[in-house]
């Protein structure tokens, strides 16, 4: 069976991995309609060998389709998802617009993948930070249970999309040729102050909430919880900004509710797990790197070690292409679950 496909953002960072992950994974397309904003609509793009026009998305573009992939920002999610679910399609969207409501699964396969059944149309994709430390500390959750889980994140630039690539690199040059820079986009394209990116590191992703964390920071708490559909765990993060360009990487702190866990058994843990890789071997400073994390599909998992006061406690790093497993990766295995499992018709 073969299904009619829509990208929705498909010129942007995450829409044109989504392509491209489509198309190497095989995902059953009958036909492949190309969204975008009215900006980037007329652009043409090619999935494999055919090129295909950018149409600008409206209501009556979803008409017919079975399949739409969302990834052009919460606020096209929020007027455009309903338009889609309405006209039968079934919408995983990329975007934080759905993904703390009730009514709407989070998913990430291998954690929750059980939670898609009670889908009403759409579907959230969670943040790319979140994902790669709910899929790697699920295994752990799974047999020991988590009561507390610490994370500081080291954030690649392509989360906040090509622009703020482009704007490191250029950024670098204007530093290495001594020339003035001009801070537009970074941290956060719509906040009121923007800082330099090249050769820094900035505690800030998305916009400040109330309580002193920054909206990134209360997407990696509250997802983890849904996700994980446990709200007693504590969870609190740290998120920080570097000049990666891609490959987002995590200092995770986790403390287990029950006895008996190792660092070999946790070891253990990873290699067994769907999707990870360990690479934890200190001797021959074997370790998760960023740039080596690019354009992989797993999520790496090193630096695994007992805290030296709490005996339950453990700290680790854990690496991934934020870009795939963190968005267009995730999509696409969710929209494959969809299909797996007969849900999408
Ligand atoms: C970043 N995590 O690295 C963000 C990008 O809620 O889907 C993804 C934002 C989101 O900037």
């Amino acid at each position: 069976k073969t299904f009619n496909v829509a990208v929705l953002g498909a010129t942007g960072a995450v829409g044109e991995q989504m392509l491209k992950t489509l198309e190497r994974l095989d995902f059953p397309i009958a036909s492949l309609k190309l969204l975008s904003s009215k900006r980037s609509a007329g652009k043409k793009i090619k999935f494999k060998g055919e090129e295909i026009t950018v149409e600008e998305a409206k209501p009556e573009s979803f008409e017919g389709i079975q399949l739409a992939l969302f990834s052009a920002g919460g606020s096209i999610s929020k007027a455009l998802a309903p338009e889609a679910v309405k006209r039968g399609a079934v919408v995983v969207d990329n975007t934080s617009a759905f993904r703390m409501d009730e009514e709407v699964p989070l998913v990430v396969p291998e954690v929750n993948e059980h939670a898609l059944q009670n889908h009403k149309g759409i579907i959230a994709n969670p943040n790319c930070s979140t994902i790669q430390m709910v899929a790697a500390l699920e295994p752990v959750r799974k047999e020991f249970g988590l009561k507390k889980l610490i994370v500081s994140t080291y954030q690649a630039v392509s989360g906040a999309g090509s622009e703020a690539v482009d704007e490191m690199y250029e950024q670098s040059r204007q530093i290495m040729d001594n020339e003035e820079i001009d801070p537009k986009v970074l941290p956060v394209s719509g906040d009121k102050k923007h800082y330099q990116i090249a050769f820094n590191a900035v505690p800030q992703i998305d916009v400040f909430t109330d309580n002193g964390f920054t909206f990134e920071e209360m997407k990696m708490i509250n997802e983890t919880k849904k996700i994980m559909e446990d709200s007693s765990i504590n969870v609190a993060a740290t998120c920080v900004r570097l000049p990666v360009e891609t490959g987002h990487s995590e200092s995770v702190y986790i403390e287990v509710e029950k006895d008996g866990l190792d660092v070999s058994r946790l070891q253990e843990l990873m290699k067994d797990a769907p999707g990870i890789t360990l690479q934890d071997d200190p001797s021959q400073q074997i370790y998760p790197l960023a740039a080596d994390s690019k354009g992989k599909d797993d999520i790496f998992v090193g630096r695994i070690r007992q805290d030296l006061d709490e005996k339950k406690g453990f700290h680790l790093w854990i690496v991934s292409d934020n870009l795939l497993k963190g968005a267009a990766l995730n999509s696409v295995q969710i929209a494959f679950s969809l299909v797996n499992t007969g849900l999408l018709k």
